[in-house]
């Protein structure tokens, strides 16, 4: 007898983008290869779970099939490349999506090895290295990730990232970007070597010089990131080890020109805003919040359920869109008015309710237990019950309407970027959390350690007494995370 192997497959899609008729050939492929859900990830895509070792191939087929792949979804490449969810809102934010697009392919490793071991193409003999015009024969020292932003959002955290660009929008079109450099979440308990970072502004590239300019960062990262020690391998540690002076020069050199000074932007908030849109054309889109990405049908919400029936809507299934955003939520977009209220009646029959929390919008988890093999605490499965204890002391303070952004992760690997988070929970041990405090409501200031290793009893008593003074101390328009620095909690 072989070992009962199971699986979990990730998929490459770019700014989160799938047709009604891709989004059901993933919902059949849970039902047939996997375990039955689907999960959006931090990432803008979708993750398998328990996909058994005789399933893989054809669950990879399937994939194909829908003209989607896996690849570069994981390994020393550049990884999904993220934007500001719904490209349907406006000519600027379709142009970040497109942009996402280009980023992605430019960097998609040339090899056809995915092809040969999964879908079964021909092996072609020799020619790898020099079939990978930009990783050589040795890929990167780490993987390298990618986002874009379209202010006022900054639904994808462009701190979070190796590389993030923030639009510049000038007339309704992106005129260029500024870019960032050297965002990364993950960190290993005990190793005060290993960091969270936030992403440095390096200055501002015009629209045409987007590709290069990627290029120029990740070769640099390519040619002088760490190859020895790979906790040490990320970006960010490349530019603490040769300053970002250094950087900027190295990047610059392989630009055909330098960068410019960084144009002036402002984020309102890292959030996704739920709920129905309208754009001037007259479509509708609907973000529809998702506990911690998953969606399976349960006995009071049959979610799944729900976005098949919709996403196989006659007219819609042409003509629709589902996007998947960077808070793990889905976008049913490009609704006209018929479909809008068959959307909503839909989710109705199946009890979908949207009447979620103000904490619960503002809250992610990464998966944890049971399928990720690096948790040290529950993470997805647990965090929906703690933010329902703390809605309860939110509402004791008059605070129900209160935006914080909570996010929970199961080790300090920080998949769920927890490290930006106005309270982040990051896993010790079964059952126990690092509290920390402090981080921005958009997204651009770490977060610092409030309670180590504590379990829920002590996080909510920790919390009650900070939600008190923030209730009665804060002043107009001031974030939770701004609070707790400026009162010295953190
Ligand atoms: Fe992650 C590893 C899940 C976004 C930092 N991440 C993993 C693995 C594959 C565990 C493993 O290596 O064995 C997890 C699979 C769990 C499972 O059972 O599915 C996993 N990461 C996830 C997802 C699904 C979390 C979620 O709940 O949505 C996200 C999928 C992303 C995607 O679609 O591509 C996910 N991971 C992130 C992010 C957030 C982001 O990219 O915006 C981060 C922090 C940002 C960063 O990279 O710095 C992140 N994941 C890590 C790390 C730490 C990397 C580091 O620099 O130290 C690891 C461990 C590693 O690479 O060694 C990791
Ligand atoms: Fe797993 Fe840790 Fe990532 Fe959570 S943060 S999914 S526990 S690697």
């Amino acid at each position: 007898l072989d070992r009962a192997y199971m699986f979990m497959a990730r998929l490459r899609i770019p700014a989160g983008v799938l047709t009604p008729r891709q989004y059901l050939a993933l919902d059949r492929i849970a039902d047939e290869r996997a375990n039955g859900t689907i999960r959006v990830t931090t990432r803008q895509t979708v993750q398998f779970h328990g996909i058994i070792k005789s399933n893989v191939r054809a669950a990879l087929r399937a994939i194909d099939a829908a003209l989607l792949d896996t690849i570069a979804a994981c390994g020393d490449v550049n990884r999904n490349v993220i934007s500001t969810a719904n490209p349907y809102l406006s000519r600027a934010h379709a142009e970040a999506a497109e942009a996402a697009r280009v980023l992605s392919a430019h960097f998609l490793p040339r090899t056809g090895a995915w092809r040969e071991v999964f879908i079964g193409d021909e092996r072609v003999l020799g020619g790898e290295p020099e079939a990978e015009p930009i990783y050589g024969a040795t890929y990167l020292p780490r993987k390298f990730k990618i986002a874009i932003a379209v202010p006022p959002s900054n639904d994808v955290d462009v701190f979070a990232h190796d590389l993030s660009y923030i639009a510049i929008v000038e007339n309704g079109v992106i005129a260029g970007y500024n870019v960032v450099v050297g965002g990364g979440m993950g960190a290993t308990h005990g190793e005060p070597e290993t960091y969270p970072r936030v992403g440095d502004v390096i200055g501002y590239c015009p629209a045409h010089l987007l590709v290069e300019s990627a290029e120029a960062v990740l070769t640099t990262q390519r040619d002088f990131g760490d190859r020895a020690n790979r906790k040490h391998a990320r970006l960010k540690y490349t530019i603490d080890t040769h300053g970002l002076d250094w950087f900027r020069a190295e990047v610059n050199r392989r630009m055909s020109a330098p960068l410019e000074p960084a144009r002036p932007f402002a984020f309102a908030g890292n959030h996704d805003q739920l709920g129905w849109t309208t754009d001037a054309e007259g479509h509708h889109h609907l973000t529809l919040h998702i506990v911690n990405g998953r969606i399976a049908d349960r006995d009071d919400a049959r979610l799944k359920s729900a976005l098949a029936a919709i996403a196989g809507l006659p007219g819609f299934i042409d003509t629709g869109a589902i996007v998947m955003t960077t808070n793990q939520n889905i976008i049913i977009a490009r609704a006209n008015d018929a479909e809008r209220a068959a959307i909503d009646a839909i989710l109705a029959e199946h009890a979908v309710g949207q009447d979620v929390s103000r904490l619960a919008e503002g809250a992610m988890a990464c998966v944890a237990l049971p399928t990720c093999g690096l948790a040290l605490a529950e993470s997805e499965r647990y965090l929906p019950t703690l933010v329902g204890k703390i809605d309860g002391i939110l509402a004791d303070h008059g605070l129900a309407e209160q935006k914080i952004t909570i996010r929970m992760t199961g080790c300090p690997n920080g998949c769920a970027r927890p490290y930006i988070a106005e309270i982040g929970l990051v896993g010790r041990n079964p059952g126990k959390y690092n509290l920390m405090l402090g981080g921005a409501a958009d997204g651009s200031r770490l977060n610092t350690v409030y309670r180590e290793n504590v379990g829920e009893a002590e996080i909510l008593a920790s919390l009650a007494p900070v939600i008190a003074a923030y209730a009665k101390d804060h002043q107009p328009g001031e974030g939770f995370g701004d609070y707790t620095r400026r009162a010295g909690i953190v």
